[in-house]
């Protein structure tokens, strides 16, 4: 007997504006001037308020983060294509992505100077506070959809962000089968940066494509160039539409690049070439965008320098209010693990607040 083929599995690659500059217009997504400057504005803070912190981790002035640089585009440009309605569920590195829902970025700086505080997010945008436990924020943002199916909430949908080495894990492939199974609207943003700290792609995955591994649980799978926010915009409003429409879940895999170290504990000399890197600064999204818009006649050398002075002002600022930020509840996580007070984490915040008297510890 004949062996009958099952079907074509595909996977699209959708790339609108290319490191060179050329355009395909067939892709290019209808943008109003006012959302480029507002993509490109966030785009660039993120990156401004980025090297600032490393300068303020290399002082001792704040802790160990994750930078962010070169990888504005996937969040921010997916924040870009969501409503108020939607929520956004993030790993640790989208902060392009939180300064575009409306967070303020002394949050972060805040946050990480291990004060609680800076991870609380008004509830009303929508977004959860950074999770370092890789992979395990995409369970989180499936239960949110299946809790807005439930309430039977239309027009809204939950987008969920992680890296490369969260495909790794087995709770994303969990999540992304309830999904499907259940129809919900999630989209999958990946972004893969190449690395999941010293552990490259090649070694992660044997997969050519890490959109692909979203095929086997029927869910429509795309690789987008993650340094082009154009495509990155075109092919997330697409899902956003889809997911809002009740036609489930996306998968879209952001093809990007760590320009960085992991986090500021890490020396990725260690692991790669400088040469490997500045292949990578060619790509780098923010040039990208700007050219896009100078072509496109509204964007000069004024604005672009009044633009930057602005956001180095906004982050002079955050530094300010991360300076003046002192005296915070340091206990403050236990105030959140359950809905109410419970006597085992009570004992256990006893203890913590023991700890941190300046008697303890001589035995
Ligand atoms: C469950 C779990 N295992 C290990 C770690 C330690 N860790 C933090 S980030 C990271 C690599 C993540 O790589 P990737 O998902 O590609 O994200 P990227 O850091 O590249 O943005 C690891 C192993 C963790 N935080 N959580
Ligand atoms: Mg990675």
């Amino acid at each position: 007997m004949p062996a009958r083929e099952i079907g074509p599995f595909h996977v699209q690659y959708v790339q609108v504006l290319d490191e060179h500059g050329n355009l395909d217009e067939a892709l290019e997504p209808s943008l109003s001037e006012e959302q480029l400057v507002r993509l490109y504005r966030t785009m660039t803070l993120a990156r401004e308020a980025d090297q600032r912190m490393l300068k303020l981790q290399r002082q001792g002035r704040i802790g160990t983060f994750g930078p962010c640089t070169g990888m504005e585009a996937p969040s921010a440009a997916t924040a870009l294509a969501m409503t108020d309605r939607d929520w956004f569920v993030s790993a640790f590195r989208e902060y392009a992505g939180w300064l575009m829902r409306g967070i303020p970025p002394a949050n972060h700086y805040i946050a990480h100077n291990g004060w609680e505080e800076g991870n609380a997010v008004p509830a009303a945008l929508r977004t959860l506070p950074m999770n370092i436990i890789v992979g395990s924020q995409a369970p989180h943002a499936v239960g949110i959809a299946y809790a807005m199916k439930l309430k039977g909430e239309k027009d809204s949908a939950v987008a969920v962000f992680f890296g490369d080495g969260a495909t790794s894990q087995g709770e994303l492939h969990e999540a992304m089968n309830f999904a499907s199974v259940w129809r919900l609207p999630v989209i999958f943003v990946c972004q893969n940066n190449q690395w999941a700290i010293s552990v490259p792609l090649r070694k992660q995955t044997a997969s050519r494509t890490l959109a692909q591994k979203a095929i086997g649980y029927e869910i429509p799978a795309f690789q987008v160039d993650g340094n082009d926010a154009l495509a990155v915009y075109r092919v997330a409003k697409e899902a956003l539409d889809r997911a809002h429409a009740g036609e489930g879940p996306t998968f879209i895999e952001a093809v990007t690049y760590r320009l960085m170290m992991h986090t500021t504990s890490d020396d990725p000399r260690r692991y790669r070439t400088e040469a490997d890197e500045q292949e990578w600064w060619k790509k780098e999204p923010l040039g990208r965008l700007r050219g896009y818009m100078e072509r496109k006649g509204f964007w000069t050398a004024e604005r672009q320098a009044a633009m930057e002075a602005d956001v180095k002002r906004e982050v002079e600022e955050a530094v300010k209010q991360l300076e003046a930020a002192t005296g915070m509840a340091p206990d403050l996580p236990f105030e959140h693990v359950y809905g109410e007070r419970h006597e085992s984490i009570e004992e256990q915040r006893a203890e913590f607040l023991a700890s941190l008297r300046p008697e303890a510890g001589r035995g």
